[in-house]
Order: C-alpha cells, then structure tokens, then sequence
C-alpha cells in the first residue's frame, strides 16, 4: 500500500490537475490529487500516507449532505494565529470535502516546509475550514473538529491520526503553520511545518455555487419560451377573430 501511495504520489505530483464538474479543482501546486471516493485510501496514520518528496496528498472524499461545525468559514484573508479564524456552523446541504494530508517522509528531526495552492472551480467556493486539533496545549488540542468532521467524511473502515497536533499549528514558534483563502473564495495556499512524529491535515468544505453561463443559458430558454408562449396567444387570438 505504501509503495503504490509513493508511486501514486510521484506520478500525480507531475501534472496539473483539471476537473470541470461541481466541486472539481481548476488549478493547484506543491499537491499531489487523489479522488477516494472509493475508500481506496484506508490508513491515514503517521508513516502510512507519506511521499518521497514530501508533497501534500490532496484528497478528495466526497460530497454529503450534513450539518456539523467549522473551525473558519471560508472568508478570504491570511491567517497565521488561532484567534484570526472564524468558526460556523455549517447548516444542511450539500457539502465536499477535501483532505490536505501532509506527512513528512519519515520523522525528521527538523521541520520540513510544503507550500502550495489550490484554486477550485468556479462552480464552487470554500464556506468551510476544519483544522483542529492543532497544538500542543490551550483548546487547539482538545476540539477535535476533524475527528467530528471524518464521522461523515471518512469511508468507515479508514483509520485517521488521532495525534493531539493533526491538525495545523497556527502561530507556533518553532514549526508554524498558516493559510490564505483569496477573495476569489476559491483558492486555497498553504505554508505547513512538520516535524517528527507530526502531520499536518486541513479539510476544506465545499458549497456548489450556481454557475454564471448557466445562469445566463436558463434565462435566455426562459426567454425564448415567453416569446413562444406569447406568439401562440396571439394566433390562437387571430384564430377565434377569425
Ligand atoms: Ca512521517
Ligand atoms: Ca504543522
Ligand atoms: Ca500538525
């Protein structure tokens, strides 16, 4: 399994990735794309998941109707400290979930950097951001959103780090992590730190938003059904005159 991921990783890693339907991506880099909607993916536990060139696996796992908590609610900005997050709560609809998995190859006794981005497309926008727990003391380390969140995420039998720092260290002095999310509410960069035993995972929630040419496209047919509705009016008027 583990070399199969390595392979995987490798030959991702090497082209962009384009997808066009709802909740596909547009552009990305510094990631390495795997669609587990299958569940082909079955252990995200330090060391199972890692890549020889130490590139983030981005992992798609889905789309499902829900309600649950977020740590940020997508609003553009960057944000390198806890207190600059703005926690939500997602109501019922139609969610996709990305996981941002980082596992440093091995356990370096010096943090290794990733960087890198993802911009979705424009049929979708980020409206969720689940990183915790993301330290090592306070309450990052005790709100477990991203366990919460694998409950409705995560294929049943795939085993996720239950590592108290899993999620992203915002602020930290020696290993920091951060993220942006551009006013596009489509584009997500990462700097992560990891070192260690350590990983660093974001899931990144998904809302489908209506697409302009569709929208467009539906008003012009709603249009033309008009001016064919009221055409007919008129020969069935000059009909009953007749
Ligand atoms: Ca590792
Ligand atoms: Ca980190
Ligand atoms: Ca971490």
């Amino acid at each position: 399994m583990r070399k199969t991921c390595f392979l995987l990783a490798l030959s991702l890693a090497s082209f962009p990735v384009v997808a066009s339907a709802a909740f596909g991506l547009a552009s990305s880099s510094g990631v390495a794309y795997v669609d587990n909607t299958g569940g082909a993916i079955t252990d995200f536990d330090e060391g199972a998941l890692e890549d020889t060139e130490n590139v983030p696996f981005l992992v798609f796992e889905g789309a499902e109707v829900a309600t649950f908590d977020v740590d940020h609610d997508g609003s553009a900005g960057t944000f390198t400290e806890f207190s600059q997050l703005a926690p939500t709560t997602l109501d019922v609809d139609n969610y996709a979930s990305y996981l941002l998995h980082f596992d440093p190859l091995g356990q370096p006794v010096d943090h290794v950097n990733a960087t890198g981005f993802v911009e979705f497309n424009d049929q979708t926008r980020i409206v969720g951001v689940v990183l915790l727990p993301g330290a090592d003391t306070g309450p990052e380390s005790t709100t477990d959103s991203l366990g919460a969140t694998d409950a409705i995420y995560g294929p049943g039998y795939t085993y996720y780090d239950t590592y108290t720092y899993r999620g992203l260290e915002l602020g930290n002095s020696s290993s920091p992590d951060g993220f942006s999310i551009a006013s596009d509410g489509r584009t997500f960069s990462f700097d992560l730190n990891a070192m260690g035993a350590g990983i660093d995972e974001v899931r990144l929630i998904l809302q489908a938003v209506p697409e302009m040419s569709s929208i467009v496209t539906w008003s012009m047919i709603a249009g033309l059904g008009l001016v064919v509705t009221r055409a007919r009016s008129k020969k069935r008027r000059e009909t009953a005159e007749a």
